[in-house]
Formats: structure tokens, sequence, C-alpha cells
């Protein structure tokens, strides 16, 4: 290697790799030599690193610094920033959550994250809820976007999380014994990319392959046929998106009146199936839930409903659905009723039967792994008792003190006066972005941490660059991944970037707690410590890991996989008196008296279809007759990494790709490459089209992460040309039972832009007045 240049091992959400830098520069990265198939935009790290748009310095919004809290809040992404020098920008953040939490109380205070950088110890959440905790507490995020209503209705039918976050039936086990896999939403290959917390060899494709050389039958009920890979072979039933559950309906129907369903299985493991078996007939309603009124409603033909049902009956059959299911209006439904299905078909807890939630979603779920909960910076205890649901962000500012119910629970929002923010992106994350921009001009002071000038970044107050993985030491470790990985720093800090634990202990100190919150450990004190405890919690189970010296030397640690992996409720078939389910019966729910007892309007006591408050089948639909589907992103995690090469190169024109089918195209006379004006009653953006008949009639699709730009960044409504969906989305609520996303659930009509398209700013650091 020539002078100056060094390598070191890394991790990433995406894949782990080894990075040369050369002089202080990131060069190159390669893949890991374990993975067979690394995720391609590992490579996009060394320019996404040095990228222009990184942040060189501490930085507040001008106003702010001269006018203090909440001067001129609503110009918040319009004006310039004055860079400071770290003392004053960490005197000026500690003043100020002192000032808060003394004039309002630490309930004034929420803290956010997302997915941040994988490394346990730079954690982006752990660090800033140790912070905050010991500063007295904040309003703290409860449950997810990825997996919100899956995680407020899953544990209340079955009483786990288990069939979303697993052990759920593993790939080894499928490839042995799952005859026919019906994978609603499929088990996209682009998104088995990432892993939350890293992922050492992805393995998925390989898996599939094997199954269906093993014999398995894979079919993909959802609006895009690539959602399954090629590797799986997959039947494809194209039908409209928010429209699983009468599919679900009417396959149950089916099972119902042919006599195909397991009523020994129903009678001994669950609660309520008479319930359903009525509705499903229509006693109550009169409407028939039969597979030509399934049909009508999801433009799968009846027929073969019917005859998928009789397979799925005469076939060791899992159910697979994906994750963006229920991120849809009462997404939950579909998760009750794939339950409720797999119930009558009586193979849950048998091997390579019953269901499970989101195989594909990421690399993890269905990963023959053992589920080891991986070294975590403990976090201590939060006094303030007040939480929302992190989709509920835009609602709690717009309407501080308001009622609002869920699960179960009577609540009130907050009155937030500081927001800290730190690895996560609310301009990418959140819906209807138009609608978040008022409620984001209320607070007195937004707090951010983050390496790039991302969105959020230029639309905070106060902004403290952070490091990267690749300028800091860390431990990456999932209980979803087998690999533990050193994340080596592999260059400086690039500007005057710090890492979270310099920031936070800067801040400690100030605050006067720098004792409680470093413990006196250096960085690598703490992964050494980190490390220690977790391998002493392992060798509880008979793993054996080397000292912290030879794994970072040796840069990974493989664990054990499982001998035979765990059959998702197979104690509970074995005996369902000695090993009840955590539900009020001990039983699968079919029925919950529980949530039928809450009394919402929007959410009965058994899985029901209610039409979603947009879709293809409603009156709205003849103003906007296109159902987009903003999923996640082939060439990037979410919004990161959209400023690297591989994101770019996958724009259209400049603009995230739009696919759109060739009927649709056709009609609108768009031809592939065309920039076109996506637009609603809620927003309206530029994309760059790609025409495939991959995509159903009437679904366009336009993935998440396209850094939101404004053409005037001063009037909420102005156009988007960049491509971020989150402008046409819509912040309804999934339900009141489960208030999350339903990002899936929008309807958009699109024409071709005329004229020429405006110059995209989204990677163009704001201006800095140097002080
Ligand atoms: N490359 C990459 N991988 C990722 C991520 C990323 O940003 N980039 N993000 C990660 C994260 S945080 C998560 S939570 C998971 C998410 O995992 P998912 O929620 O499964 O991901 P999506 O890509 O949103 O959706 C998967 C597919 O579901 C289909 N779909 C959407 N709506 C419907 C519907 O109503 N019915 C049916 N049948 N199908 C529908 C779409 O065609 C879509 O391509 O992905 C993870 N993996
Ligand atoms: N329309 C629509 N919207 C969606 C979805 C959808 O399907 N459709 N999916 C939703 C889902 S499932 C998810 S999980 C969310 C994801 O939403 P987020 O998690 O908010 O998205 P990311 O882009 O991963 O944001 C992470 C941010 O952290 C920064 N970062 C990286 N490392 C560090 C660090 O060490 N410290 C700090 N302080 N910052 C760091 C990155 O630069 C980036 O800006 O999006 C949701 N939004
Ligand atoms: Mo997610």
């Amino acid at each position: 290697m020539p002078d100056g240049t060094r390598s070191a091992f890394g991790a990433s959400h995406w894949g782990a790799f080894t990075a040369t830098a050369t002089d202080g520069r990131l060069v190159g990265v390669e893949p890991f030599g374990m993975d067979p198939s690394p995720a391609p935009f590992i490579r996009a790290l060394p320019d996404a690193v040095h990228a222009e748009c990184r942040i060189a310095t501490p930085a507040v919004r001008q106003s702010w610094l001269e006018g203090g809290p909440g001067a001129n809040a609503a110009a918040r992404g319009t004006e310039p920033f004055v860079a400071v020098s770290w003392d004053r920008a960490l005197d000026l953040v500690a003043g100020e959550l002192q000032r808060v939490a003394k004039e309002y109380g630490n309930e004034a205070i929420y803290g956010s994250s997302g997915w941040g950088s994988a490394g346990n110890f730079h954690n982006a959440r752990s660090q800033l809820g140790r912070f905050l905790n010991l500063h007295g507490g904040f309003v703290d995020q409860v449950t997810s976007f990825s997996v919100g209503a899956a995680s407020v209705i899953v544990p209340r039918i079955v009483g786990s999380m288990q069939p979303v976050f697993g052990p759920v039936n593993t790939w080894p086990v499928i490839v042995e014994h799952t005859e026919l896999m019906v994978a609603f939403g499929g088990m996209p290959p682009k998104n088995s990319m990432v892993n939350q917390g890293g992922v050492g060899a992805h393995e998925s494709a390989d898996w599939h392959r094997r199954a269906v050389e093993a014999g398995t039958c894979f079919v993909c009920i959802g609006p895009i046929r690539d959602d399954t890979g090629d590797e799986a072979e997959a039947e494809w039933h194209p039908v409209r998106p928010n429209t699983d559950l009468a599919v679900m309906l009417g396959l149950a129907h089916t099972l119902l009146s042919e006599d195909l369903h397991d009523a020994d299985f129903l009678a001994r493991y669950c609660t309520g199936f008479d319930r359903l078996a009525a509705y499903l007939l229509g006693v109550a309603d009169g409407i028939v839930k039969d597979a030509d009124w399934a049909s009508g409603i999801a433009g799968m033909p009846a027929g073969a409903i019917r005859d998928l049902a009789r397979r799925m009956a005469s076939s060791r059959t899992l159910i697979g659905v994906s994750w963006s299911v229920q991120r849809a209006d009462r997404g939950e439904q579909p998760y009750w009723m794939t339950i409720a299905l797999a119930a009558m078909l009586g193979q849950i807890g048998l091997p390579g039967g019953g269901f499970g939630f989101g195989y594909g979603a990421m690399h993890g779920i269905g990963a023959a792994t053992r589920q080891v909960a991986p070294p975590r910076l403990p976090t201590g205890k939060n006094d303030v008792g007040c939480n929302i649901p992190v989709a509920r962000l835009a609602d709690m500012l717009l309407n501080p003190g308001a009622p609002y119910s869920f699960n179960g629970e009577d609540r009130h929002y907050p009155d937030i006066r500081l927001i800290y923010w730190c690895g996560g992106n609310p301009f990418h994350k959140h819906q209807d972005l138009n609608n978040l921009l008022r409620g984001w001009a209320k607070p007195d002071t937004i707090i951010i941490h983050e390496p790039w000038w991302t969105p959020a970044a230029k639309r905070a107050d106060i902004v403290l660059p952070c490091t990267t993985t690749l300028e800091r030491n860390d431990i990456a470790a999932s209980q979803f991944d087998r690999f533990v990985l050193a994340s080596q720093q592999a260059i400086d800090p690039v500007g005057q970037a710090r890492s979270e634990y310099d920031i936070y202990s800067g801040l400690a100190d100030r605050l006067g707690f720098a004792e409680a919150f470093t413990e006196g450990r250096s960085e690598m004190e703490w992964l050494r410590h980190l490390y220690d405890l977790y391998r002493q919690r392992v060798a509880k189970d008979g793993i054996e890991m080397p000292g912290f010296e030879s794994f970072w030397e040796a840069g990974h640690f493989a664990l054990p996989q499982h001998d035979s992996p765990p059959i998702p409720f197979a104690d509970f078939r074995q005996d369902p008196d000695g090993a009840p389910l955590k539900t009020p019966s001990g039983k699968i729910e079919i029925y919950s008296e529980t949530i039928a007892g809450f009394g919402y309007d929007d959410a009965p006591g058994h899985p029901t279809w209610v039409e979603p408050v947009e879709w293809l089948g409603c009156d709205k639909a003849e103003r906007f007759p296109l159902h987009m589907l903003s999923n996640q992103p082939r060439a990037r995690l979410h919004s990161q990494l959209d400023c690297g090469s591989v994101s770019r190169a996958a724009k259209v024109a400049g603009r995230e790709a739009m696919r759109m089918n060739p009927d649709d195209a056709a009609r609108r006379g768009i031809a592939d490459g065309d920039v076109v004006r996506v637009f609603n009653d809620r927003g309206a953006c530029l994309a760059g089209v790609v025409v495939s008949d991959a995509i159903r009639r009437g679904v366009v699709e336009l993935a998440t992460g396209a850094w939101f730009d404004p053409v005037d960044p001063a009037v909420p409504g102005s156009l988007e040309k960049h491509g971020n969906p989150n402008v046409l989305t819509n912040d309804k609520p999934t339900s009141t039972l489960t208030q999350c996303c339903a990002a899936q659930t929008a309807l958009v009509e699109v024409e071709r832009f005329e004229g020429d398209a405006p110059a995209i700013t989204a990677f163009t650091p704001p201006s800095i007045i140097e002080a």
C-alpha cells in the first residue's frame, strides 16, 4: 500500500466492507469477502462521506442566534446559518435544554430518532435517550414506521411479536417442508439488501433458489411483479393495492364453504371463529365475502382465488405478508386476517406451515440466526411518562393538548417546545410533508445532529455535525444477523464533525452529569466494556467468543447457527393448556373481546373489510386514478446515500424514477424518460418515468428517499422538484387502535411536465455566514 494508505473493516445496515483511505480520504470500499451478493450501493460510501453537503462546522439559524428561541420560526429552511465554534454551540444547546426544562418541564422536550447508522455504541437513538434521560427525561416515540400497526395488533391476537421479528419459519425449514408459500407483497430482493444493525452475508436469493429446487411453489400477490425475485419463479397475481384483506376473506370463504377449514384446530387453539364465519357468510350485513365479492374489490379472478384456497388447504402452506401491507389505512386488518386464515388451514405450529410477516423486509427475517440481543448502550430511566406513536408527529405539533385514543388508552398530545432529532430524517419519513411543515414551525427550538445537510438539517435551528461510522470506532451487531462486526475508524472526522458520544459528553459536562453519562470511559473503553458484557452473555448459551483484541483484529465473529431452528408456535400446538399464548384467552383471538371493548368505530372485534380512505375503487379515483406506492428504494437506504453516486445514477432526468404501466403511460402521452408532475390535493412533485409492465395497471411506484426539495422552501405546498413521494401521502393514522403510518394509501394523477424542469438543489448546502 502507498504511504498514507490504510484500510479498516467497516459495517453498515447494507453490508460489511473493508474501506481504504489515502491521506485521510476514502478511496474505495470492498465488500466483505464472505458476502456472496453485496448490496450495490455499498460503493457509494466514499463519495457520500466526502460529499459537498457534509456539514463542516456547528451552525445556528441566523434569526435564532440573533433573536433567540422561536424567532422567525416559520423561516426554518429558508434562512442562512451562522457557523459557530463547538464551545459556543454546546453552550447554546445546554442553555436551551435548561431553559425549556425549567420553564415548561421535560414534557416539552421531544426526542426522536430513526435508522441512523449501524453500530451499537454510537447508536443515535441510544445515545440520545441516555443523554436526555440524564437531563430529566423527554417525550419519546413508541411503535415504528416499519411495523407500527403490526406491533399493536399481532400481540393482541397471538400474544407476542414473534411472527414479525421472528424467529419465523426459517429458510432451511421452508426448503425442507413448505410446499406452497403465498407471499402478499412479495419478498422484495431490494429490501433484503438491508438489515437493521448490519448484515455480514446476503444469502436470501440463494435460499429462494434452493426452495424452488426443493419443490416449493411461490405465489406473489401484489401490484408489483418483481417484489419476488427471479430465483423464486413466482406465480404473480397483480391485485389492487390495499385489497389484501378482501382476497384473504375470499380465500377464507372458499375454505369455509367447501369445508376445507380445520375445524378441530379452530376449536382447540382459537376463540371466536364463529363470529368470523358469520361475517364471511354475510349473516349480519347480507354481504357474502366469497371469491366473487373479493374479486370485484381486488381485481384477482374469482377462479384464481378459489383455486388458490384449495391448493393452500391441500399443501403445507406458509402465508407471508410484507410489512408494507400494514403501512396502509387500517393496515392491522389484513394482519389479523392472515392469522385467522392460517388458523383455518390448521398448520400453525407445524414446520414450514402457518404464517410469518416480513419475509424479505430485512435480510434477517427468515434467516436461521440465533436471535441474540446485541450489545447495547444502557439508556437509563425516562422520568417523563408521556410518549407518542411515532407517526403522529405532525398531529402532536399542530394540536398540543388535544385528546386522542391509542390501543385502548385515552391520551393527550404534549405541548412541545424543543425537538431534539438524531439519526432520523423527518422530511424523509413523515407523510404529508406540507402539513408537517406547518407543525415544524411551532416549537421554539429544533436541534439536530447530522453528518449531512439533509432537508431536516436545513430546517433546524442548531445543527451539530456528527461523524459517519467511517470516522469512529464501533461494534455492529443485530439480533437478525449472525455476524458481529468491527466497525473501525478509517479516516479522521470530516470537517469539524464529532461523534455522538463526544457531542453528548460535552453537553453532559455543561449540564453537570458528565460522570454519569461517560462513566469515565473513552470510546474504546466503552467498546471493550460492551463487548465483554456481550461475550459473557452469549457464553451462557455455550457460544465462545474471542477476547476483544482478537475480535477487533479479525474484524468479525460469526455466531454459530441453530442446529434445529425453532418452529413458531410448536409448543403451543403441542400443549395449548400448558403453553398458552399471552392473550386474554390463552388462544389465538380470531375475535377479540378486548378490541371490541375499546369501542372504536374503525376497529371492530374481528377482521373487517372497510374501504380504505383512498383506493382504486373509491370516488376520489375519478380525479386521482393512480394508486401510488411509495415503497423502499433499491439504490439506497431511505434517504441515506441519496447524495451518493449509486442513488444519483438511478435517477431519471435527475429526479427519482417512477415506474408506471405502459397503458397508463400511453393514455397520458408519457414516454420512458419523461419528467412528469405527480399530484393530488395534498401536493405535487416531479419524477422521471420508467415505463414497465412489472407494475399493475392503475398503480405507480415512487420509492421513498429523494431529498425533499421544494421549488420555493418559503411556501408550504410549493412544487417538490426531486420526487419525494411524501408530499403526496396522507398523514391519516392507520386507525384509532394503531395510530401508525398509512403511507401506502394514496391516490395521485400524473401528467407530462412541459418546459424546463427546475434544477435540483437538494444537495446544495444552505448559505453559511462565517462568524
Ligand atoms: N434497499 C432497501 N431496503 C430496505 C429499506 C430501504 O430503504 N432500502 N428499508 C428497510 C425498512 S426500514 C423496512 S421497514 C423494510 C420495509 O419492508 P416492506 O414494508 O416490505 O417494503 P416496501 O418496499 O415498502 O414494500 C414491499 C412491497 O409491497 C408492495 N405493496 C405495497 N402496498 C401493497 C399492498 O397494499 N398490497 C400488497 N400485496 N403489496 C403491497 C409494494 O409493491 C412493495 O414493493 O425494508 C427495509 N429494507
Ligand atoms: N411514504 C413512505 N414513507 C415512509 C415509508 C414508506 O414506506 N413510505 N417507510 C417508513 C419507514 S418503514 C421508515 S423505517 C422510515 C425511515 O426513516 P428514517 O429512519 O428517518 O430515514 P433515514 O433516511 O434512514 O434517516 C436516518 C438519518 O440519520 C442520519 N445519520 C446517519 N448516521 C447518523 C449518526 O450516527 N448520527 C446522527 N445523528 N445521524 C445519523 C442520516 O444521514 C439520515 O439523515 O421512513 C418511513 N417513511
Ligand atoms: Mo422501516
